[in-house]
């Protein structure tokens, strides 16, 4: 563990907010991350994570529980806005159907119709990079429209 409470060694999420691993970053702060899944739902599906190391939203200290969720709710308007969805789907799984043990919010861009039924969801693919620059792009310009207003 770093003096920071990154776990370089052990966990890939510290290992993309340090800037180790690549990823499509679409926003940054002081206490969080968030960039695209890599296997998303739909186009936008964007992961919130604390750059301190805890696995579960129960390990995450009190004083960073405001900071972080001001993030999940400035990205639930973001995504919507930026993908020009209808809602947002925002979840998060705790140890049970937790694939990466770095706690992380999924918000889903969502709309009526859309095909997702309960817990068995298909996933998408991003034909290459620039495709998922371009949603990067959308994402990004819609939190500093929304932050500057
Ligand atoms: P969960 O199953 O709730 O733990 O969600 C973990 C998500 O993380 C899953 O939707 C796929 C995503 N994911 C896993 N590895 C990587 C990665 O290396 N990069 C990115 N961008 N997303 C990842």
């Amino acid at each position: 563990m770093t003096e920071d409470g990154a776990d370089l060694r052990n966990c890939l999420f510290c290992r993309i907010v340090s800037g180790e691993l690549p990823a499509t970053i679409v926003y940054e702060d002081e206490q969080t991350v968030a960039f695209l899944d890599h296997r998303p739902l739909f186009h936008g599906h964007t992961l919130l994570v604390p750059r301190v190391h805890v696995e579960t939203l129960g390990e995450l200290p009190v004083s960073l529980v405001g900071p972080f969720f001001e993030t999940a709710q400035l990205l639930s308007v973001a995504v919507q806005a930026g993908l020009d969805a209808e809602g947002t789907f925002v979840a998060m799984n705790n140890r049970v159907s937790q694939s990466v043990p770095h706690l992380h919010v999924h918000v889903v861009p969502r709309r009526k119709k859309d095909g997702l039924k309960g817990f068995f969801w298909p996933r998408t693919k991003y034909k290459n990079e620039d495709e998922m620059l371009a949603v990067k792009k959308l994402i990004a310009a819609a939190v500093e429209k929304i932050k500057s207003q």
